[in-house]
């Protein structure tokens, strides 16, 4: 008999608190997947004809998800604050409980309306004094767990208390979190690359070096034939890569030459890093690992480069 959440929970490091925190966010995870699977049933595709903070239209999805997780970070009693893509500034919950959350309710948010894999990703980090924003501003080596639900196929849980990495799988019948892996663990080395080739021609040399080499195959400087993936979920595309390995980036390309990345530092990038790092592979933004990044504002974006180890190494030699 598979082991439950709350039985992995026991049984980990985990202090009280942050068990508490875990099942809150994956019983709204439930929730969401709940209303994924509904889709049109519960009125809740298309867009929410509101823009969010980073000035790009809300779907449904995205307030109804936030909503769900919001309350169960209010409910929980063991959060100080919470901070939310789609909130513009942290949400301040209980003075003096031990942790902050920070989450990207629906990542995936173009796939939601044409039925493919969206997710939910978030991360933990020890609460701080200060006010605001301020004590969110910690380095993803700060995070105490991290993880993301895959609303796909089926809906799992892949979480991190930085013991290594297990996957949860949400039985229909009993609606409990079931573990039906772990620990994950990145191969090194691969032949599938995950990037949007579409902005081929707006990206930095070396990102052009590197995928250029994957794709002169055999006869080219890697000596083997590559297969590209690029779902446009990075839940979806993450949770490949944990669990048979492969390269994801989002690099920084010319087309806003002014921001470092499309994805965001801290509910997308760091937690999403801890997981393939707990997992044994990498991730770098071109000039250092994305986890030593000290923050400077709640919704700033960063170069994203993470998978199996072997090309993380490449990629981050082609940048030097
Ligand atoms: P593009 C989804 O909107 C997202 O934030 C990530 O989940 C995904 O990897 C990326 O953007 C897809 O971006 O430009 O390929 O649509």
């Amino acid at each position: 008999m598979a082991r439950t959440l709350q039985l992995f929970l026991s049984r980990s490091s985990a202090p009280k608190e942050l068990s508490t925190l875990i099942m809150a966010v994956a019983g709204a995870c439930k929730d969401i997947g709940a209303l994924v699977a509904r889709g049109a049933l519960a009125n809740v595709l298309g867009s929410a004809e509101t823009d969010n903070i980073q000035g790009e239209e809300q779907q449904k999805l995205d307030v109804r998800s936030n909503d769900v997780i919001l309350k169960a970070a209010e409910a929980c009693g063991v959060l100080a604050g919470a901070a939310s893509e789609e909130e513009e500034n942290p949400v301040p919950l209980k003075a003096g409980a031990p942790y902050l959350l920070l989450f990207d309710p629906l990542d995936g948010s173009s796939n939601i309306d044409v039925n493919v894999s969206i997710g939910t990703i978030f991360s933990v980090l020890p609460a701080k004094p200060g006010e605001g924003v301020e004590p969110f501003l910690q380095s993803g080596r700060n995070q105490v767990a991290a993880g993301y639900a895959v609303y796909g196929p089926q809906i799992t849980l892949v979480l991190t208390l930085g013991e290594g990495v297990s996957a949860f799988t949400l039985d229909p019948r009993s609606d409990e979190w079931l573990q039906t892996a772990g620990p994950l663990a990145v191969p090194e080395m691969t032949r599938e690359f995950s990037i949007n080739m579409s902005n081929m021609r707006h990206w930095a040399d070396p990102v052009r070096s590197y995928v250029d080499e994957c794709l002169a195959g055999k006869t080219g400087p890697r000596a083997k034939d590559f297969n590209m993936r690029w779902i446009a979920s990075m839940v979806a595309d993450v949770h490949r890569i944990l669990t048979r390995g492969g390269v994801f980036l989002y690099p920084w390309d010319k087309r806003e030459p002014h921001k470092p990345g499309k994805l965001r530092l801290m509910y997308e990038a760091n937690p999403m890093t801890l997981l393939v790092e707990q997992a044994g592979g990498r991730g770098i933004d071109g000039n250092q690992n994305i986890l030593d990044i000290q923050p400077t504002s709640l919704h700033q974006r960063v170069s994203v480069m993470l998978g199996s180890k072997e090309e993380i190494d490449m990629l981050e030699a082609k940048h030097a």
